[in-house]
């Protein structure tokens, strides 16, 4: 299973994602994307989806229109792995369009 990272780690890990922010009162990471409409922002989320399946790591994650709210965390380590910080790195990328 996944270990949660130490204070070093997630310290190392968070500062290259600089639009990624620790949510309060939980071991989790959250971001907020914005799209220009609906359409894109549902296709992020289709891309993200087929990453976080074959990761078999899912985000949490809200669509209102063009916003998506992605909070990660993992669920069975109780905290932040790094497989959070790698589903981040690949939706950062995908909302980049790379
Ligand atoms: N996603 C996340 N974010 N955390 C998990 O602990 C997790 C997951 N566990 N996706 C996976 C699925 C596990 O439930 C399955 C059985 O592998």
């Amino acid at each position: 299973m996944a270990q949660k990272l130490n204070a070093a780690q997630r310290t190392e890990a968070l500062a290259a994602l600089t639009e990624w922010q620790p949510v309060v009162d939980r071991d989790a990471i959250i971001r907020t994307y914005r799209f220009a409409d609906f359409s894109t922002a549902f296709g992020f989320m289709c891309r993200a989806a087929l990453v976080a399946e074959k990761m078999d790591h899912h985000p949490e994650w809200l669509n209102v229109y063009n916003r998506v709210e992605v909070t990660l965390t993992t669920h069975d380590a109780g905290g932040l792995t790094a497989l959070d910080i790698k589903l981040a790195t690949a939706l950062d990328a995908i909302a980049a369009g790379n």
